[in-house]
């Protein structure tokens, strides 16, 4: 849109005196960012507005994507770059002697999601605006977002995240679209005098279920999507009932905090009641939406597309059947038909702990109506699929069974698609988890690596990266970031590359400072900056990083006059609060930055970072800055992972076991670009089936490995008897589940290669520069429109290469 530097200016005071009745200088960075938040609801009003309306003139085919956790990132910059508004609002800013990015860095980061899951979601919101799509988001609009993290004498410490206490500018709050939710009672089928059955209740808990949406602004193309976030509160009571206070908090627990578990499956009452808060109220709305303009049912599956992000949001699928059966009285054929046509599938991972089932007895208990209907999905997939693939493979796979209902089978039969999110990952999911219900129906097995929006992760995070990419291939990357792939011709421009050395320093100077400012800790911009950031979890290895450190460390006291370059291990990640193991990696990691952060002899050789509180909004400031990406989960582990591709785009190269989207990127980028290492997924197999893996082998054979191993409790890293002895036995005396062990070597080689390549550093930037250049490929823009295309069916704007 167009503004002038004066009308911004004017509206931006204007602004200022409506909300605070007061003048600029009496305003905080909050006030103002929330002036600023207003200006720009405003600016977009019409957008928004607009685009509702072409989707209805069009009776457009929308799409809805259900997702327990979303995790946005602060919206004032991405708006106002989606806008084309950066630049006059930055300058008009500074012209009031405002500093932009100070009154930036006062919006909360809503912390709704607890990692990849739900940064994938926001990514992919992002996209569909951008493409065009009809595309809508559903979740959950929790108070509290997932814990902020502080450290304490080198453990984990959790303390709420009060993200909405002033309020978010961002939403509108419908209360006319508000709907009720039915929980636990009795529910019997009544015959009619048609001869139909009706469903009755009784007894029943009811929570009105309160929309808050949220505008999701495309790029530079007047597109304004919505993400729909639902609240949970008392319901109106039109007879003055008496709610006790404990039946309050029933209602009040729902939407008051993010589950903090990652790749973890949580076993709770109140999650169920969570899933099916937010499913049964985005479909109850959904299907008003349709009901409101079309005749009957019949062309549901032609409007409407749902996708089901992990198994939490499965039971849309019994929902949607509940509704067309009971207030829409379909035949349960017809019923079936069209949801299975509407709803489709992605899974998120291997890992077996994280596949989601819930006991009957609970499940029949809180939601008896959703539960018969799960009994006849059972039993009819049991009579349909027998006489063709035997009763054993159907009893492995129905949706009952051990007592549980099993959400990710459900989540495929209910579907007419099922996808993985990168190829070994879909592999692995025809092969081993879904491998029974592959046999079944195959042709609903697809896959669809994910990809990261460039907008937030290169043209927000990196400005000056950007900058020297148009001045090299123009801004046309910026809306087709497949582009990207012209600077490949650069690759061997050595001003070019000494240019791309210099943005590197200029964002390891901006992460320098918070270093300084947040740990106390002094760091060496030109040494090599070694990130590690994701959640904590043993299969994301953590530990076979701590090892390369005590392995650096042991090297500078043994040898200090042998001189490699200065290393800054940087680590940022939560841990679940309940998980200890990871708990106690982190307090190792603490332990041990502790040691080498003050020793006199290390000096300013080495360094660690464990910055605190990992988010959207400190990936934005360590990605731009990171050499290298440390990317070593066991092979087979790591579904995709999507920090991966952040690093790739800012010229990180990347340190990597052949896991996940790991071999993507090293096949985009070329293998001499990268440094990959260890076990493949094949051979974790081969140890499983042969179950001949004996970590001792490894400790015993490499005497390096060993003396490492033993500093965890011989008292080298001061501060974790307890947590050393048990890293310690996990490896050796419980046998090292993660292969860490047999890994360590050829990791430490690649280490090694780092070191001397990076003294070179047109050979590195080079590499960078390769990595670069292959990472438009990841653009959640091209895997949206590959969904769009062979999943949901809606059309896109056309994506040139
Ligand atoms: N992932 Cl199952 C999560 O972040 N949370 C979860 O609960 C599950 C998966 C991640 C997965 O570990 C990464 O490899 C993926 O890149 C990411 O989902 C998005 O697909």
């Amino acid at each position: 849109m167009k503004l002038t530097l004066a009308q911004f200016k004017r509206d931006f005071l204007a602004e200022i005196k409506t909300l605070y009745a007061t003048d600029l200088s009496d305003t905080s960075s909050l006030g103002q960012f929330i002036a600023l938040g207003h200006l720009v609801r405003r600016y977009n009003g019409s957008h928004w507005q607009d685009t509702a309306e072409r989707y209805r003139k069009h009776d457009q085919k929308q799409v809805y994507y259900f997702s327990i956790e979303f995790l946005p990132g602060r919206l004032l910059s991405s708006n106002l770059l989606n806008l084309g508004l950066l630049d006059t609002v930055r300058q008009g800013l500074s012209e009031l002697g405002l500093d932009f990015k100070t009154i930036s860095a006062a919006e909360p980061d809503p912390g709704l999601g607890n990692g990849g899951l739900g940064r994938l979601a926001a990514c992919y919101m992002d996209s569909m605006a951008s493409l065009g799509i009809a595309g809508n988001g559903n979740g959950i609009r929790y108070r509290y977002g997932l814990f902020k993290q502080v450290f304490m004498d080198g453990y984990q410490v959790e303390l709420p995240d009060d993200w909405l206490r002033n309020g978010n500018v961002w939403e509108v709050r419908r209360e006319n679209k508000a709907c009720l939710v039915r929980f636990g009672g009795n529910v019997w089928m009544a015959p009619q005098p048609d001869g139909s059955l009706k469903a009755m209740y009784e007894h029943t808990d009811d929570v009105l279920a309160v929309p808050y949406d949220i505008g999701m602004i495309g790029y530079q193309n007047d597109v304004t999507n919505t993400l729909r976030l639902w609240s949970a509160e008392l319901p109106p009571s039109a007879d003055n009932s008496y709610y006790s206070q404990a039946q309050r908090d029933r209602i009040d627990d729902i939407t008051k905090v993010l589950y903090p578990d990652d790749s973890n499956s949580e076993g709770q009452a109140l999650r169920l009641r969570q899933e099916y808060f937010f499913s049964s109220a985005g479909v109850q709305s959904i299907l008003r939406h349709f009901g409101l303009r079309h005749q009957g049912m019949k062309e549901l599956a032609k409007k409407v597309a749902i996708h089901i992000n992990d198994t939490h949001p499965t039971l849309v699928i019994p929902e949607m059947m509940r509704i067309l059966l009971d207030d829409h009285h379909c035949s349960w054929e017809v019923a079936w038909e069209l949801t299975t046509k509407v709803m489709s599938y992605t899974n998120h991972t291997i890992m077996q702990e994280a596949l989601e089932t819930w006991p009957i007895d609970m499940f029949k208990g809180l939601l008896p109506r959703i539960y018969q209907i799960v009994v006849e999905i059972d039993r009819r997939y049991r009579a349909a699929k027998t006489p063709v693939f035997g009763e054993d493979l159907v009893n492995r796979t129905a949706p009952l069974g051990n007592g549980q209902v099993r959400m990710a089978f459900l989540a495929v039969i209910g579907s007419h698609s099922v996808n993985g999110v990168a190829p070994l990952h879909t592999e692995l999911l025809k092969a081993d988890v879904l491998r029974d219900l592959y046999q079944v129906y195959p042709e609903r097995f697809n896959n669809k690596t994910n990809g990261i929006t460039m907008r937030r992760w290169v043209q927000l995070a990196n400005e000056p990266l950007s900058t020297l990419i148009d001045s090299k291939i123009g801004p046309t990357w910026r809306q087709q970031p497949n582009q990207l792939k012209t600077l490949a011709a650069y690759q061997n421009d050595a001003k070019f590359l000494k240019q791309l050395t210099a943005v590197k320093t200029e964002n390891k100077v901006a992460l320098a400072a918070y270093i300084k400012s947040e740990l106390g800790i002094d760091v060496r911009t030109d040494a090599i900056f070694d990130v590690q950031i994701k959640r904590l979890h043993a299969y994301k290895r953590q530990l076979l990083h701590v090892f390369e450190i005590i392995r650096e460390y042991l090297a500078i006291k043994d040898h200090p006059e042998t001189v490699e370059p200065a290393r800054v291990h940087v680590f940022g990640a939560k841990a679940a609060p309940s998980y200890h193991y990871a708990k106690s990696i982190i307090k190792l990691i603490n332990a041990l930055a502790d040691l080498v952060n003050h020793d006199p002899k290390v000096g300013d050789r080495l360094k660690v970072a464990f910055i605190p509180n990992y988010g959207v909004s400190l990936g934005e400031l360590i990605i731009p800055a990171a050499d290298v990406s440390e990317q070593i989960s066991t092979a087979s582990k790591e579904a995709s992972g999507t920090s991966n591709m952040k690093l790739m785009a800012n010229g990180a190269v990347s340190l990597a076991t052949l896991d996940g989207a790991n071999i993507d990127i090293i096949e985009a980028a070329g293998e001499g670009n990268e440094y990959s290492f260890g076990l493949t997924a094949k051979a974790v197999y081969g140890y499983y089936e042969r179950g001949d893996y004996h970590a001792a082998d490894f400790y015993n054979a490499d005497p390096e490995l060993k003396r490492i191993l033993e500093t965890l409790v011989d008292g080298t890293i001061p501060g974790i008897s307890t947590e050393g002895r048990e890293i310690y036995d996990s490896l050796l005396r419980y046998n090292d589940e993660y292969f860490v062990l047999a890994d360590y070597e050829s990791y430490v080689q690649q280490q090694q290669q780092i070191s001397e390549d990076f003294q070179d550093q047109q050979l590195w930037q080079h590499k960078a520069l390769a990595n670069i250049a292959a990472a438009g490929i990841f653009s959640a823009d091209l895997a949206v429109a590959r969904y769009s295309e062979d999943i949901w069916q809606v059309p896109h704007a056309k994506l040139l290469n």
